[in-house]
């Protein structure tokens, strides 16, 4: 007789039913009735039982055995070891590094997308641990949105891009035009940080069925461009500030620009228009120059800028286009073009950078927010803290003590000798990988909690075996800002193989530290749910108790009050700026910023300014013709998702699809489906080429989260890369000064047919030994 349960959890990419069947997991699904199909939600068995899982405590063998050599990361056989005896040699490690360097020599930052959960959180569990047994340097920042979020604090009063934006109702009621700006959100809202809520899906495509016009101005014709049946604008990457400019440009010619608006509610259009008109550099930012750019036709540009003026227009932002060298620019400058446009805080006109990523715009609900574990325990004071900007951490490595500037100030890097990772994969999804590695080979120590043999993990000395958010108890609500659902996290099945949870390995760490009550504050797994879960009853919600909840095994669905549903952002600062005023140093939108431009920046000034990308066709580097985009897969989140067969939807003989035009690849004699060499400055990597006419010609697309997989790695300095990693071509160069970011979009690359028998990705394989 066969026993079947189906519990309720949830993941990145939304609520899940999963279903078990004498204890194995046969079926994973929605947990909703009615959503947006989403392929992420059907290989939970796939993720539990996959070859690709840590096992067992691992150790390099080298590293074992004393040998120094630590090229040998990446190549050497591995140990199985007991979990005791790995535990003692984490917490001798640590103890040893402590010692001798102290607490700055400990790298805790551990970026990472890890899993959905209050509890079970990674990367908040080892900065717990690690900040209890004396501090570490940390991370700020992230890989998503660093230009941006640092930028738009100066011009609007906010980051914009964790914020929550006019609401969809607003949209639907009233915009003519929405303009998704590199932004493809068919793809992006299928993933949230907590769990997605998928309902931005659904209201783009009532957007769609409504009728309105939707223009995408990308490199790639992306998914959601196909879906909803949009315009496509097929811009050259990293040239919106030039459109952008010449939008500007031809409203201020056409004197379709709103000068009233500029005139109440901004600060310093007076300055940006000298350089628009070409007053201080000779150069009018005109159509037909900034068609020579961006390769759109010049009466399409001025058409454009006519359309946006006389109808209700939307700039929804995507991330990807601040992704890049002086990302602040297309952040700002969008914001720019909006003011002047006059349409800031009506109902369906503006801007926004959350309608596309995070399901901005579901209206918010009375749910409040759920508890969650903190990297420090309640009163406790860390005794040490220091922090370098999450891209900055390769260079970190390379030149400890250097001094960089940062958003107006310095920091100096800490010379790292220990990295502890839990919930990331910089392996694959820091830039130039190659970089990367040889910088992994200065810290003494490296030591990862991971649940499969990632490139992180194969790199490692130390090698945890973790769970999977399906082998523990947890809770998370959906929606950024919706708050829309409270999701049970349910065991689906026990632990497998001898997988741990992140939180009792760093409890059991914290055990031999002397700190495990500090650590615990004397609560088991379900005390911590249910302290989580009466934050929310605090809230004023009337919800079941906790008992009832788990037990019941469903979502709670929260509902948003009618009047939260048609809220529009900046309508108070609109209707009356001095009684709203933004929080900017000067109350408005600065279009000119005093502060910023006394950072004195070249890569940064005052004011948004069309920057050159320096490699690029024209003025580069002959031998990388084409430029290189690497944007967020429909069927993976980065590299999570990787190792399943949601491959099929993608991969093209087997390997990572590169989208290159025809004219590109005929020039090379490259046909549909060959093997491709990509080659960067910095590296290469085999790929297969998918011909079409939905990629820019001049531009190549490699989805980024393909699993770095080097050919003999630590025997040459820049190995081939046989898995289409995109971060092996990628600069680890930053964004500006300002930002400190990173800036992967945009390189230069060219690409060769692949000659002879190409060798097989090995990505999906555990090392020697395990
Ligand atoms: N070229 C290029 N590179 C990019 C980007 C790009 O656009 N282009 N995008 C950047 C962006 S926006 C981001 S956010 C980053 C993402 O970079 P990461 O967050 O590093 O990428 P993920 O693949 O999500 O890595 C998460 C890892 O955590 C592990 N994990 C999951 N759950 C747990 C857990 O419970 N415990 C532990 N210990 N581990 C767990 C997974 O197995 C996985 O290996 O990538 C950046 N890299
Ligand atoms: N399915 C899925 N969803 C995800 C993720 C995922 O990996 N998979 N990751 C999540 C995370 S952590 C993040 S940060 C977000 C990322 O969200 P985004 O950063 O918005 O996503 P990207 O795919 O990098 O870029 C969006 C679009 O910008 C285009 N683009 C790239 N360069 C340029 C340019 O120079 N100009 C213009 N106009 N367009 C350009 C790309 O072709 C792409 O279609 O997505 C989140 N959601
Ligand atoms: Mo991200």
């Amino acid at each position: 007789m066969t026993i079947k349960r189906q519990v309720i959890t949830a993941a990145h990419w939304g609520g899940l039913k999963v279903t078990v069947e004498n204890g194995i997991i046969t079926r994973s699904a929605t947990a909703f009735s009615a959503e947006p199909e989403n392929e992420l939600q059907t290989v939970v068995a796939e993720q539990v039982y996959s070859p690709c899982r840590v096992k067992f405590p691992m150790i390099r063998k080298g590293f074992f055995e004393g040998n120094s050599d630590r090229t040998l990361r990446g190549r050497d056989q591995w140990i199985r070891l007991s979990w005791p005896q790995a535990l003692d040699w984490v917490h001798n490690e640590l103890t040893r590094v402590r010692q001798n360097y102290g607490a700055q020599a400990i790298f805790g930052g551990s970026y990472g997308w890890k899993s959905s959960g209050a509890l079970h959180s990674s990367r908040t569990l080892l900065q717990r641990y690690l900040n209890l047994t004396g501090g570490f340097v940390n991370s700020f920042g992230d890989y998503s949105t660093a230009a941006a979020q640092q930028i738009l604090p100066y011009v609007v009063g906010g980051n914009e891009v964790y914020q929550q934006t006019s609401t969809w109702e607003t949209v639907l009621a009233h915009s003519e035009i929405i303009v998704l700006w590199g932004a493809n959100p068919l793809t992006t809202l299928r993933n949230t940080w907590t769990a997605t809520d998928q309902q931005g899906i659904a209201y783009f495509r009532q957007a769609q069925q409504a009728g309105k016009r939707i223009i995408c101005i990308d490199p790639v014709r992306s998914q959601s461009c196909e879906r909803l049946k949009a315009e496509w604008l097929p811009i050259h990457a990293g040239t919106d500030v030039a459109l952008m400019l010449a939008l500007a440009y031809t409203l201020a010619e056409e004197a379709l620009l709103d000068r009233a608006f500029l005139r109440t509610h901004t600060q310093g259009y007076e300055i940006f228009e000298s350089y628009l008109l070409g007053k201080t550099d000779n150069q009018p930012k005109n159509a037909q120059w900034a068609s020579r750019i961006c390769g759109l036709p010049a009466s399409q540009i001025q058409q454009l800028a006519r359309d946006f003026s006389r109808h209700r227009t939307l700039l929804m932002a995507g991330w990807g286009m601040q992704r890049r060298k002086y990302g602040e620019q297309p952040a700002w400058m969008l914001v720019v073009l909006a003011a002047m446009l006059g349409q800031i805080g009506l109902p369906g006109g503006g801007f926004s950078f959350s309608h596309v990523n995070g399901n901005g715009g579901v209206a918010r609900t009375q749910a409040g927010v759920l508890g969650k574990i903190s990297e420090k325990p309640t009163n406790f004071r860390p005794h040490f803290t220091a922090a370098i900007p999450v891209s900055r951490l390769t260079d970190a490595l390379l030149h400890p003590h250097k001094t960089i500037s940062f958003n107006g100030g310095k920091i100096t890097y800490p010379d790292i000798k220990l990295i502890y990772w839990a919930g990331g994969n910089p392996l694959s999804q820091q830039h130039d990988l190659n970089l990367v590695a040889r910088a992994w080979r200065r810290p003494e120590c490296i030591i990862v909690n991971e649940i499969n043999w990632t490139a992180t993990a194969k790199m490692a000395d130390i090698v945890l075996p973790v769970t999977t958010s399906f082998e523990r108890n947890d809770l998370t609500q959906s929606g950024s800002f919706s708050m829309r659902h409270l999701l049970p996290m349910k065991q689906a099945v026990p632990p497998q193989f001898e997988a741990k949870n992140d939180y009792d390995i760093f409890l059991e760490l914290a055990k031999r530290a002397g700190v495990a009550e500090q650590f615990s504050e004397g609560k088991t797994e379900w005390d911590w749910l249910r302290e989580f879960y009466s934050s929310l009853q605090k809230c004023g919600q009337n919800l079941p108790s906790f008992d009832d909840f788990w037990r019941a095994n469903q979502p709670l669905i929260f509902a948003a009050e009618e009047s939260d549903k048609h809220w529009v952002k900046y309508a108070d600062f609109r209707r009356d700026p001095q009684a709203n005023p933004l929080n900017t140093a000067s109350g408005k939108i600065e279009i000119y910023s005093q502060t910023v431009a006394a950072m004195r920046y070249a890569d940064c000034p005052g004011h948004p300014v069309w920057f050159e990308p320096e490699e690029n066709a024209q003025h580069g580097d002959a031998r990388y013709p084409l430029t290189l985009v690497t944007p967020h897969s429909p069927y993976r989140l980065h590299s999570q998702l990787a190792q399943t067969s949601l491959r099929r939807h993608y991969a093209l003989n087997g390997r990572e699809p590169a989208w290159i035009h025809p004219i590109d690849a005929k020039a090379r004699g490259i046909c549909h489906g060959d093997v491709i060499c990509i080659e960067s400055p910095r590296g290469r990597v085999l790929a297969a080429a998918l011909v079409t006419e939905s990629v820019r010609q001049g531009v190549i697309a490699l989805y980024q989260g393909a699993w770095y997989d080097p050919l003999n790695p630590g025997e040459t300095e820049n190995p081939l890369c046989k898995n289409g990693c995109a971060n092996v071509l990628t600069p680890d160069e930053s964004s500006s000064q300002l930002s400190q970011g990173n800036a992967p979009n945009g390189c230069a690359v060219q690409v060769t047919k692949f000659i002879g028998k190409a060798p097989e990705i090995t990505a999906f394989l555990p090392p020697d030994g395990a």
